[in-house]
């Protein structure tokens, strides 16, 4: 075997199918509302998430970005996020310098905000505080190894959001991962939110696309923030192409993903030097903690990459490995055996 990549979701490759279908593509210029296959996305998207609109974009930052932009309005205000979220630690602080929001980071436990301290993060009105006006979400949580939040504490953030008059904003880059774990629809977790930003990158295998849904009114407004941004495509369905297959075929096999996530932090846990909290092991990721082993996070990726295995970094103690149908039960299988060797 080559070299066994387990640094993200993000590196899938486009199926034979998404690629047929990029070919045979109907298309026309998406600016004028006029690609059919662009269209038929959106329409399935939002069925799906059951919202009334959907709006393709390029990538997730983008989706992200262009749904902080059409909540801002032009007034920012203050967004109440979780520090370890992607949009706050990962997206080039454009929540602020392009999207105008001022943060209040309120921290996550194991991927988990508090609604208390959520509750307690939304100030009073004040001459002297930025008006709070949006919660972020994410589901799942990235940083603490694709953890997903479940349905009820989901729904008593937005419920604490909403009391208090803010939108609620969900980055839901792997919602339907967050779904399968949970056993429950992407739409279960969109029903309260006022916005959803999900990948069809990633584990669906999309060479690229995220699709923003919300109220008809949001996504017309989220279409101008994203021309100004240079988003508006042209013939897009080539991606949207790729978009239907993802929607249609690549849902249900997550599952084997969350499976063999399981199998991999298993095998991880048995090495010396290495540990996983295997409670934490809930969808694709498994972030492994390597004290143990008494060297860097980068010793440590070195050694892997030197075996054959990429993993990312997660400094200073952890790294992170990502399933993807990639990497089935035999890739799992020899990186655990290759990761022995080259730590043991
Ligand atoms: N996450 C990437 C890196 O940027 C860290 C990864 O390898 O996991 N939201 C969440 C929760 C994400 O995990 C990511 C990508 C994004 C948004 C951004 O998506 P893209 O890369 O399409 O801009």
């Amino acid at each position: 075997m080559d070299m066994l990549n387990f640094r993200s979701d993000t590196q899938t490759l486009p199926t034979e199918e998404m690629l047929d279908a990029m070919r045979h593509a109907e298309l026309g210029d998406d600016v004028f509302g006029e690609d059919p296959t662009v269209n038929k996305l959106q329409d399935m998207a939002a069925r799906m998430l059951g919202k009334e609109a959907a709006l393709l974009v390029i990538s997730g930052t983008m989706g992200n970005l262009v749904s902080l932009m059409t909540h801002a309005d032009g007034l920012g205000g203050e967004v109440i996020v979780d520090s370890e979220a992607h949009v706050f630690y990962y997206e080039g602080g454009g929540m602020c310098s392009i999207a105008g929001w001022t943060p209040m980071p309120v921290r996550s436990h194991a991927g988990m905000l508090d609604p208390d301290e959520v509750a307690a993060a939304i100030r009073k009105p004040d001459v002297h505080y930025p008006t709070a006006r949006l919660l972020c979400l994410e589901n799942t949580h990235n940083r603490s190894g694709g953890r997903v939040v479940p349905l009820d504490l989901h729904k008593r953030l937005c419920a604490v959001a909403h009391e208090r008059g803010l939108a609620v904003h969900l980055d839901g880059a792997r919602i339907f991962n967050a779904a399968i774990a949970a056993g429950v629809s992407a739409a279960d977790y969109a029903a309260d939110c006022d916005s959803v930003q999900f990948c069809l990158s990633k584990s669906l295998s999309c060479p690229l696309g995220s699709v923003i849904v919300g109220t008809r009114d949001f996504i017309e407004r989220a279409k101008f923030h994203r021309k100004r941004v240079g988003g508006g495509m042209r013939q897009a369905g080539v991606i949207a192409a790729a978009g239907i297959v993802a929607l249609t075929k690549m849902i249900d096999r997550l599952a084997d993903d969350h499976a063999n996530a399981k199998l991999l932090a298993r095998g991880a846990s048995d090495i010396p030097g290495l540990s996983v909290d295997m409670a934490s092991v809930e969808t694709n990721m498994v972030n492994i903690d390597h004290t143990g082993t008494g060297l860097s996070t980068d010793e440590v990726v070195d050694k892997l990459k030197a075996a054959g295995v990429l993993v990312s970094p997660r400094p200073p103690r952890a790294i992170r490995m990502v399933t993807s149908r990639h990497t089935g039960r035999a890739e799992v299988e020899e990186a655990v055996a290759r990761m022995r060797s080259a730590l043991g």
